[in-house]
């Protein structure tokens, strides 16, 4: 571990491969089985994919803290392992908080916790977030930026499931998902899970760029005294339930059919309710308990169905009692159409 402040180097001589958005997803009706096999975990890259040369790979920790040092991978594997069972949620459009795209996986993520690292570089008690960056840079839509920086409260920051992750489902990270280390916050939207970690900084206020100011940030039904729209950083992920069995456009058998799917959110999913009126009357599912942050399985036995076409609906409601929305939002409810015969 080397001591010193970490340096400003602006990103534009990493290379990129490719250099233009980068999405890979098997969708999510599809993962049927509880955890994702690691080739059908969704990729989302806001760039493209950068090469990293792991022997010059660091990672510095630096801004308010006491202590600031510079890590390479061995001082990475020399923290404790800690491993964390969890589901991961891309937000879906940066800018737009009206489309729910329901790009989700569930996987094991392991490597050093960031409360280790944090606590051996000693944190200012005035700092307030947590800056996290990576060398990814060029043009996404129409925004453009020398890296990729996000921003996450200290107090979420020390909890001890945040990881500086640097395998999925018990092998190294593929360059796809962040290799050779990568953030990875559980229960927040996957886009401030930084891939490519390679700077972490203590700061007294929210990071600035394009995906910490502009993007990523919903308006909330509330104006703030002087009439300025208040936002909510997309941090916790909402509750959302998703529909896997029977599949959506299906052919059923009239009389029964197990309708089951996976539910998940930063706070654990309590209640799940059935629909088959297009949300007149709804019935309770049977719900398994949460493991870590993993999503949770739901079930229902629809005993009497009718010959002919059915929509079907679920909806999740959270410890919290935080429900679904049912249209408009990130996390609006799923719905789907069978036809019994
Ligand atoms: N450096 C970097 N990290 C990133 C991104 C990115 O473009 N660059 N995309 C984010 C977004 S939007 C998501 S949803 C997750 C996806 O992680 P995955 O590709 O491993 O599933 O990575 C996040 N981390
Ligand atoms: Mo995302």
């Amino acid at each position: 571990m080397a001591e010193g402040n970490g340096s400003n180097t602006p990103c534009a001589g990493q290379v990129m491969e490719p250099h233009q958005t980068y999405r890979f997803r098997v969708k999510a009706e599809e993962l049927v089985g509880d955890i994702t096999p690691s080739s059908d975990v969704f990729v989302l890259a806001h760039f493209g994919l950068p090469v990293i040369d792991f022997h010059a790979w660091r990672l510095q920790v630096s801004g308010m803290v006491n202590r600031p040092c510079v890590l390479d991978f061995e001082d990475i594997l020399k923290f404790p392992k800690a491993e964390v069972l969890s589901f991961i949620k891309c937000a879906g459009f940066p800018a737009d908080p009206t489309i729910a795209t329901r790009n989700v996986s569930n996987a094991v993520w392991s490597g050093a916790r960031l409360s280790d690292v944090l606590k051996r570089v000693e944190i200012d008690p005035r700092a307030t977030f947590i800056w996290s960056h990576a060398p990814d840079h060029g043009i996404y839509q129409e925004w453009a930026s020398d890296r990729y920086v996000k921003d996450m409260p200290v107090d979420r920051a020390l909890a001890a499931d945040v990881l500086l992750a640097y395998e999925l489902n018990g092998a190294p990270l593929s360059r796809a998902h962040g290799y050779p280390v990568r953030l990875f916050i559980p229960g927040y939207y996957g886009t401030n899970s930084v891939k490519w970690l390679n700077r972490i900084e203590a700061s007294g206020r929210r990071a600035p760029g394009i995906f910490t100011n502009e993007l990523y940030n919903d308006p909330l039904p509330v104006r703030s005294n002087d009439g300025a729209q208040v936002t909510r950083p997309t941090w916790d992920v909402p509750p959302e339930a998703l529909v896997v069995f029977p599949a959506n456009r299906a052919r059923v058998p009239a009389g029964e059919v197990v309708i089951w799917g996976w539910c998940w959110g930063a706070a654990e999913i309590a209640i799940v309710e059935i629909s088959v009126d297009k949300g007149q009357t709804w019935r309770f599912a049977e719900i398994e308990k949460r493991r870590q942050k993993s999503w949770q399985k739901f079930r229902h036995l629809w005993k009497s169905v009718p010959a002919g076409e059915h929509s079907i609906m679920a909806r999740a409601t959270d410890l919290n009692g935080e429900t679904q929305p049912q249209d408009s939002a990130r996390n609006s409810i799923h719905s789907i159409v069978i036809y019994a015969q």
